[in-house]
Formats: C-alpha cells, structure tokens, sequence
C-alpha cells in the first residue's frame, strides 16, 4: 500500500521536493512513475487513504510544490472529501508560511466523460466556501487558530489564497503529464 517509503528518508529540506497527494484511486502512483521523466525532482507520493494522512505533515515541510491529484472522470461522488483534503494543504502552516505553490492535476482526461478543469475548479471553489461558512459557524467564538481562506463576506475563489494555485487536465497513464512538467519548471525548479 506504501508506494513510497519515505521515512527512511533524512528530515532535511530538499528544496527540489514534490509531494503528490490526492484521495486513493486518483491516480498518484501512476502519475509517479510518469515523472521518472524528470530525473533531478524528488517525488513523494503520499497514499489517499485517510489513514495516512499524518504523513502529509512530515512531508509537507519538505516540499517546494504540491500536485493535488484529483480523478475527473469519478469527480462528483467524491468532490466533498476532495475539498476537504485540499482545504486541509492550503491551509497547513508550512504552505501558508512558505506560500507553496499548490498544482489542482484534474487527472484521467483521456476518459470522454471526464469533467473539465474549469467545472473541477469551480466545484472545489463552492464547496471549500461551504467547508469555510460551516466551520466559521461552529468557532466563530474562538477562531483565533482558524485559518481563514479568501476575502471574509466573499465566494471562495482559490486565487485569494496566498499560495499560487494553478488547476490543469491530464492523464497520467498516457503520458499526458505537460502541466506537472510546467508546473515543476515554472514554480519548483530554480
Ligand atoms: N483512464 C485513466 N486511468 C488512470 C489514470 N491514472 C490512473 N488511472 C487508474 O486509476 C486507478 C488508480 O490509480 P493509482 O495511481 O493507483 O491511484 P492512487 O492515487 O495512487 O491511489 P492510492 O494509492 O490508493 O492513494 C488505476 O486503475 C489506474 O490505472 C489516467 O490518467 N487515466
Ligand atoms: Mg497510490
């Protein structure tokens, strides 16, 4: 189930670090053998299932970017725990404080029933709006360790976070990996 055992790994920030993550069966570990491509890039490829997800913050501190891996073809019966899991990275101390650029990979477009990346976009949009009113609801009171996300009174758009947040369409088992090469390139690289 470990695609990647990392905890052998020393604790020193490498600054050429990715770290995959995404919810189980959105096609990270596919995706990590596609970036074999992209030889001096450390890839982490972080398991979705929710057990696991500790590990997101050991690795986290170490990345210098994060693709969110998200299934188009299966993307609405899982859109709430998608927005939760990315609500939960762009608002980690260690991606806020360093402004991680954070690439939405909207996976499996070779599928003709795949959603694009402007529904993908707009649907996480609504719905960690709804994650951040719920849970303004709850602590209102005391939401002094609340991080807030976007312009208070405004509709969540992932343009307001601090990190830069870029949404592209691909598919890791064909290949079709250009938007992660750019993204590793363009924001990652030095
Ligand atoms: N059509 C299509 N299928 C894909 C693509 N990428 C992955 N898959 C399939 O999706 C399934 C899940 O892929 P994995 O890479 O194992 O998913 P994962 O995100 O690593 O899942 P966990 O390790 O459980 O978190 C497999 O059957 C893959 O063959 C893609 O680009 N297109
Ligand atoms: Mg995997």
């Amino acid at each position: 189930m470990l695609d990647c055992l990392t905890a052998s790994r020393p604790k020193s920030s490498k600054p050429n670090t990715i770290v995959l993550c995404g919810l189980s069966g959105s096609g990270k570990t596919v995706l990590f053998y596609q970036q074999g491509k992209i030889k001096p890039i450390h890839v982490i490829d972080v398991p979705g299932h929710a057990r696991l997800k500790p590990k997101l913050d050991e690795v986290l501190p170490q990345a210098a970017g994060v693709v969110f891996v998200v299934d188009a073809q299966d993307f609405l019966s899982s859109v709430q725990a998608a927005a939760e899991y990315l609500y939960d990275i762009l608002t980690k101390a260690t991606v806020l404080k360093k402004r991680v650029p954070v690439l939405i990979f909207c996976n499996k477009a070779d599928k003709v029933t795949a959603h694009s990346k402007e529904f993908i976009k707009k649907q996480l949009e609504k719905e960690v709006n709804k994650l951040q009113e719920s849970r303004n609801a709850i602590s209102s009171a005391d939401i002094t360790d609340e991080v807030q996300l976007g312009v208070p009174g405004e509709a969540f758009n992932l343009s307001q976070c601090p990190s830069k947040v870029i949404v592209a369409e691909g598919a890791g088992l064909t290949g079709n990996v250009s938007a992660v090469e750019q993204f590793i390139r363009e924001y990652v690289k030095p």
